[in-house]
Formats: C-alpha cells, structure tokens, sequence
C-alpha cells in the first residue's frame, strides 16, 4: 500500500540552491557575543582563520569591532591595529580565499581593501559612515549590506515592526538603490537580513522563513544566524553550545536560498550542507 504524503514533510517554498559559501568568522575582539577575547591577539586570530581555511571555508570574515547588543563603539583606529595584523598574516601565510572585513568605518574598510580584503561587510548598510558606498564603489569591491533596527548599543530594548519581511526587505533594496546610485556595480552587492540586530526572536524566524522572498530582490543572500540568542531561546543553550542550533539554522538558511551562510563553525557547516544538497 502506498504511503499517504505527510503534510509535515512538504516544504514548498523550499527552492534547491547549489551549494551555498561558507564565510568564517574571525573575531578580533575583547567583546564579542560569542567569541570575544579568544583571537584578540592577532597570531592566534590568524592561527584560528588558518584553522577555518583548512575547514574548507569560501570566505573569512575579520571583524574588530563588537556588534553585539549594548557593545560599545570603538575608534576606527582601534579596529585598525585590531584587524590589519590579521589580515597581512593570513596574505602572507598564503590565504587565497576572499577576505572580508567587517566594519561601519569607511577608513577601516578602506586600509583593509589595501591589506589584500576583497569584500566590505557593514553591518550599517552604508549608513554609519556616510563615505563607505563611495569607497565600496571606487575600489569595486563586494559590499554586503545589512538590515539592522537601531544602534548596537541600544537595538535589542525594543525592536518593533508591524511587517519585519516587508520593511527588511523594503530596506535593503534602498540601500542597494542608495550603493548603485554612489556608483556601485549591481553584481557587487549582496544582502542581509541582519538575524539578530534590532529583531526578536520571532522576527529572526519569519525574515529565515521569508528567505525566499529576500533572494527575489535579485541578490545574494548572506545569513548569520550562527551561535546567536534567538537560537538559544529554543533550546535553553547558552553561547557556547549552540552548534547543533547553528547548523540547523545555516541548513535551513541554505534550502531556502541563501548564497553565503556566516558561521563560528566552519568544517561542521560544510559537512552538513554537503549532506543535505545530497540527500534533499
Ligand atoms: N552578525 C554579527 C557580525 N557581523 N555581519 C553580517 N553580514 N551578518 C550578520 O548576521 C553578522 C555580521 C554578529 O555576530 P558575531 O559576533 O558572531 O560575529
């Protein structure tokens, strides 16, 4: 007798996606959420983004700044004596993989671009530092443009939306209009929906459930859901053991069409994906 289908097993908006980039983190931070103070020297930042190339990651991303909820800003020159040790030992241990710096400052972003970083990930969408759009355009390099309510400092007290797909997505495409209108190319940008910056939990799951809608804008779509609280707060666990929680997360995020999945654990991500894009 045939099975009858199980309406529990049917994902239809689920689009099969090749494989998508794995971008690995490096924090180089004394605050970060979820790994803060355990690269902040630089050699064991660059041993650790060695660790992840070896893991089999498409891309590093090198922060020095903290966005986590109620961190503090820091000066571009303090991110800078952070993040260029990092990025001049990975090029110089022979790195090939795209780097990308994680930063809201143009000055950042542009010494970063000179140290051998391909890609500008801001977390302000451009909005931070009124020079990055033109910066991300003269050096034609990637930008990702991120979705975020508020500030770090205070994002988390009261995020409120009456439609977090449509506004998000309404957002990132007047950022894109805003990146392509200071001279970005089109095919540099992508976007984010910021998981976890100005979002309640069940924010973060509709804009995860809603990816579909994201990737119609027409550019990739990069998603960071990894290690962070929204996770936790449907299992219980705190930070330092969420990895199960963070590869269900990046599964989900990569049948729904994301292009780049931003996580702690590489070599565990891509052993995951590589199981699912067999298996769905
Ligand atoms: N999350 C964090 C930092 N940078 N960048 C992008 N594009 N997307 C994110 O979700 C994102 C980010 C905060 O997480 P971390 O402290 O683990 O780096």
């Amino acid at each position: 007798m045939p099975h009858q289908p199980l309406n529990l097993l049917r994902v239809p908006d689920v689009r099969v996606p090749a494989m998508p980039l794995v971008m690995g983190i490096v924090n180089v931070t004394p605050d970060s959420f979820s790994d803060g103070g355990v690269h902040q020297n630089a050699d064991l930042a660059i041993a650790h983004g060695l660790k992840l190339v070896a893991d089999g990651a498409d891309i590093l991303d090198i922060g020095g700044e903290s966005t986590r909820p109620g961190a503090a800003p820091v000066t571009p020159e303090q991110e800078l004596s952070r993040v260029l040790p990092v990025i001049r030992g990975l090029v110089k241990r022979g790195v090939k993989i795209p780097i990308s710096i994680d930063t809201r400052h143009a000055l950042v972003a542009s010494e970063a671009l000179a140290a051998g970083a391909c890609i500008v990930n801001d977390v302000s969408a451009g909005e931070a530092d009124l020079e990055m759009l033109a910066l991300c355009a003269k050096r034609a390099c990637v930008l990702i443009l991120m979705h975020m309510q508020g500030q770090p400092a205070s994002m988390q007290n009261q995020p409120q939306y009456k439609d977090v797909v449509a506004e998000v997505r309404a957002y990132l495409m007047s950022r894109v209009v805003a990146a392509i209108s200071a001279g970005c190319a089109r095919e540099a940008l992508w976007v984010d929906p910021g998981f976890g910056f100005g979002k309640k939990p069940e924010h973060n799951f509709a804009l995860v459930r809603a990816l579909p809608q994201l990737c119609e804008l027409g550019f990739p779509v990069v998603l960071g859901a990894s290690r962070k609280s929204s996770l936790g707060s449907l299992t219980g666990k705190p930070v330092n053991d969420r990895e199960p929680e963070s590869l269900a997360a990046g599964l989900v995020g990569a049948l729904k069409g994301a292009s780049v999945v931003r996580v702690h654990e590489v070599g565990w991500m891509k052993r995951a994906l590589a199981v699912a894009r067999a298996l769905w």
